[in-house]
């Protein structure tokens, strides 16, 4: 069952690679996690849970594969992280390429760097969204500074913009860094006080495309408990499928990626919840494709 090696059923493959609207990467790379260990099981674990969606979304009251979706082999994560991200961001730049929308499946959230490199030569004026627990915005981690917990620093480095939401943990010296370069991440607390933040969010986007950061933790661990740092006061699946949703009608979103589903570390359900984040994510993408 763990070697499941597409997303959805067999039958709900493109046809053809250069059909498909949309091409699922799963990247099994884990080697820099701090807690719990397994991020590298996370995209087997996902594609498997995913043969048991239903095919016909209950929001969208449709169909989202008949788009085209193409689930490519398992990224090569052999070798150093950077020539991982190497690789994935070729992997990326042939979706793109190919006019598909890519959609990474992690593995851990380093990769990040990687699928916004990619999105970026294509689209000069992206930005990210990062839904997230954590802001990893450290400099380096472990004397790494391509740790999982740096991600959004080597984003900025790329010098595009980005915007967090569901933060709920992080350190003194990333706090004042968000002070001193103005940032107003959407820390939990905040989103709970200031009723009108994904309204706020939306302003700030402005229209430009979007690259979709989601790392898993940033749901509740009720939601999602599979993960390498779970955090309390999480994203409800109500919450965090309105931001996407929201995200996909006024915006374009050109990437995507899931990351740091550890499934060792808690019950099989996370890597179901994933799965239908997933899926309900091209949904939204591919419907407001079609009404543009
Ligand atoms: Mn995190």
């Amino acid at each position: 069952m763990m070697n499941h090696p597409y997303f959805l059923e067999a039958g709900c493959q493109a046809q053809d690679e250069a059909s498909a609207r949309v091409a699922i990467i799963p990247v099994p790379y884990g080697a820099t996690v701090s807690w719990m260990a397994g991020t590298e099981e996370g995209p087997a674990a996902i594609l498997a849970a995913s043969e048991a969606l239903e095919v016909f979304d209950d929001e969208l009251l449709s169909e989202p594969w008949q788009v085209g979706i193409t689930t490519r082999p398992p990224l090569d994560c052999q070798g150093s992280t950077e020539e991982v991200l190497m690789r994935l961001s070729q992997e990326v730049a042939g979706a793109l390429a190919r006019r598909q929308l890519p959609v990474i499946l992690g593995g851990e959230h380093s990769l990040t760097v990687a699928g916004v490199a990619a999105c970026l030569r294509h689209y000069p004026e992206l930005c990210v969204v990062q839904v997230d627990a954590h802001l990893d915005l450290r400099q380096e981690y472990d004397h790494d500074s391509l740790s999982h917990a740096c991600v959004m620093r080597r984003i900025d480095d790329l010098a595009v913009p980005f915007v967090q939401a569901g933060i709920r943990a992080f350190s003194k010296e990333e706090w004042l860094l968000c002070q001193s370069r103005g940032w107003q991440p959407w820390t939990t607390a905040r989103m709970r006080a200031q009723e009108s933040w994904l309204e706020e969010m939306v302003t700030w986007i402005n229209g430009r495309p979007v690259y979709l950061s989601f790392d898993l933790d940033g749901l509740d661990p009720a939601v999602l408990p599979a993960t390498g740092t779970p955090e309390p006061d999480g994203l409800s699946w109500e919450t965090a499928t309105r931001l996407i949703a929201r995200l996909c009608r006024t915006s374009k979103l050109v990437g995507a990626d899931f990351v740091e589903l550890a499934p060792p570390a808690g019950p099989a359900y996370s890597a179901f919840t994933a799965a239908k984040l997933v899926y309900r994510t091209i949904g939204y993408a591919m419907s407001s494709r079609c009404e543009v």
